[in-house]
């Protein structure tokens, strides 16, 4: 009765266009931190649905910019490598700023690379639908998409229909994850993601691009809690001093926005450490890649 179908679809688009956000909606929970900052999402995560016999994974990547250093490049080498291991290629697009210059390069990036994409347009909660039109029309004149969406994937309009084609277009494959699966990611990366996506919420200026979180310890206790220990990672004493706060204020109120969000992640109970360390060095430190899957080479 009918075949098992599986498909990889690559969410690519500038930094900041809704990726994450279109992902998680898609799972129906959170999987990929979010923050109104550019260059939130640092490595690919996964998203995983399954919708009767189609399991469809989600590739959410880093925001296409122009890399500045090794990290970024690393991230930019990230995003295109989702998109070679997709089936299909989803470019997500800000519409509130339309056809910009960083939306022709990734369309015209995509052509060089002989990939067709479905074309969606995000945001549209926040936009006239006159408008949306005008910028599908210039996209589909420049570059080779096969579909337009027009969605928002913050109130969840139009996402359906995009799942529905994606459902619709999945080649024959094999179950690869659990049909209950929501991630690939492991538990600790994604609890120090959590934690840094509380430092994007709440560090301003170049501060949250500056800092890394290292989960150091998990240690399941005997009453179902966790108790766990982060570093954040700065480079100087005067950012460690920004990072705590008056009287610790600030770190404490990144703790408890992170421990919040932790026991909802992991439906249990978490005593949350977190230390701000001095470390100069990670941006360039071969283990931070590894550990996202990073490419310290790229
Ligand atoms: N109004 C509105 N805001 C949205 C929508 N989708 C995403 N956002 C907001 O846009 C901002 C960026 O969202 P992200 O999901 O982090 O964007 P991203 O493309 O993953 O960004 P990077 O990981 O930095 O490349 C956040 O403040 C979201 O809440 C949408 O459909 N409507
Ligand atoms: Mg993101």
């Amino acid at each position: 009765m009918g075949y098992f179908r599986t498909s990889f679809i690559a969410i690519i688009g500038a930094p900041n266009a809704g990726k994450s956000t279109l992902v998680n909606r898609i799972v129906g929970q959170k999987i990929s931190i979010v923050s109104h900052k550019v260059q939130t999402t640092r490595t690919l995560v996964r998203g995983i649905v399954q919708v009767g016999k189609s399991q469809l994974v989600f590739i959410d990547t880093p925001g296409l910019s122009k890399p500045r250093d090794r990290l970024e490049r690393a991230m930019m080498h990230a995003a295109w490598a989702g998109t070679v291991e997709a089936d299909a290629i989803v470019l997500l697009v800000d519409a509130r700023f339309g056809v910009t210059d960083r939306v022709i390069a990734i369309s015209t990036a995509l052509q060089a690379k002989r990939r067709r994409a479905i074309l969606a347009l995000n945001k549209i909660d926040m936009i006239r639908p006159l408008r949306l039109l005008d910028i599908a029309a210039t996209l589909n004149a420049m570059g080779d998409f096969t579909e337009t969406f027009m969605l928002s994937a913050k109130t969840g309009s139009g996402v359906k229909d995009l799942v529905a084609l994606l459902v619709q277009q999945a080649p024959k494959g094999p179950q690869l994850f659990p049909h209950d699966a929501l991630s690939d990611m492991p538990m600790r990366l994604f609890a120090a993601e959590i934690t840094r996506e509380k430092v994007f919420l709440q560090l301003h200026k170049e501060l949250p691009y500056i800092i890394t979180v290292r989960s150091d310890r998990w240690e399941e206790r005997d009453d179902g809690s966790v108790l766990l220990h982060q570093t954040i990672l700065v480079p100087r004493e005067n950012q460690r001093a920004i990072v705590l706060g008056r009287e610790g204020r600030r770190i404490k109120s990144i703790g408890w926005a992170a421990r919040q969000e932790l026991e909802e992640t992991f439906r249990r109970r978490v005593h949350l450490l977190l230390a701000v360390n001095i470390d100069n060095g990670w941006r360039d430190t071969i283990e931070y890649y590894r550990e996202w899957s990073l490419n310290f080479h790229a």
